[in-house]
């Protein structure tokens, strides 16, 4: 069988490249809500505010997206939700199965359910800017107005190899769900702004009601979600069970949506 593929030459297909991407680019420059971190709560929050109609762009220092999510725990990939978080997984088409020893605990495969999350973010019509990692927050009158960004490879290397200045995107909000690091919210604790307590210690039972409850804006224009919440509370963390990361995603995408309103 012989196939022929429909003629382009190399030019063509970089300036494809260069085209689409900067049209794309120049539209994400001022934007309605950035969300740093591509993990199963930034995911899950854009895809909720992209099937909204807000628009939105998540910004990922790794190539690939979903963070914590590919992987259960302690490199096995079946994850866990407890109920009522396995409504999310019907919603994502995901298939999971009960633990046939304990009631309302539910086990999915990890890579099905983490690259459905990744579809459905992206066939809402959320943007990805992925080799990006969070360098800054624009601060304008004590809110946090945008993001200052570079590519991940810049940022990883020595100052004195790679002089870059960074640049900034501006947007009406930004969420912080940089996971156990609470990046963003750490920019602002590292100017004296705010304090966060650090992560507590292991606790599932509580942590995944906390960290659904206090998914808020935790400092003007920074709404938190995710395991960024349980580092900026202080609440104890709750190891490979993801429930509380969709719901809370879900929770910051309806915060957003509230104050866009005011
Ligand atoms: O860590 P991550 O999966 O955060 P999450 O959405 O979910 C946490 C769970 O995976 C798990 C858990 C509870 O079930 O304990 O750990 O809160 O995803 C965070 C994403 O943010 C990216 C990082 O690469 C990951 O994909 N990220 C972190 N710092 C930056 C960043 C940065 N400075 N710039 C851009 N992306």
């Amino acid at each position: 069988m012989t196939i022929e593929f429909s003629p382009a030459s190399e030019s063509q297909i970089t300036r494809a490249i260069v085209e689409e991407f900067a049209k794309e680019f120049d539209n994400y420059v001022e934007t309605e809500v950035i969300i740093v971190g591509g993990g199963p709560s930034g995911l899950m929050a854009g895809k909720e505010l992209a099937s909204r109609g807000v628009e939105v762009l998540i910004i990922e220092r790794n190539n690939y997206l979903g963070g914590g999510f590919w992987l259960g725990g302690f490199l096995m990939n079946k994850l866990t939700v407890r109920s009522p978080a396995e409504k999310i997984l019907d919603e994502l088409d995901v298939p999971y199965k009960e633990y046939s020893k304990v009631e309302g605990l539910y086990v999915a495969d990890a890579s099905h359910a983490c690259s459905k999350l990744i579809a459905a973010t992206c066939d809402a019509g959320a943007k990805i800017l992925n080799m990006t990692a969070l360098d800054d927050v624009v601060l304008h009158n004590e809110k946090v107005s945008g993001v200052v960004i570079n590519w991940t490879a810049v940022s990883s290397l020595p100052k004195e190899i790679a002089c870059v200045d960074p640049v900034s995107l501006e947007s009406k909000l930004v969420i912080d769900a940089t996971g156990h690091d609470a990046t963003v919210v750490k920019k602002l604790e590292e100017r004296g702004l705010l304090e966060t307590k650090g992560q507590g210690a292991m606790w599932v039972e509580r942590s995944e009601n906390l960290v659904v409850e206090r998914t808020s804006e935790f400092y003007p224009g920074l709404i938190v979600t995710g395991m960024a919440v349980s580092a900026t509370y202080g609440l104890p963390r709750m190891g490979p069970t993801f429930g509380a990361m969709l719901m809370s995603g879900k929770k910051a995408a309806e915060v957003a949506i509230e104050k866009l309103k005011l």
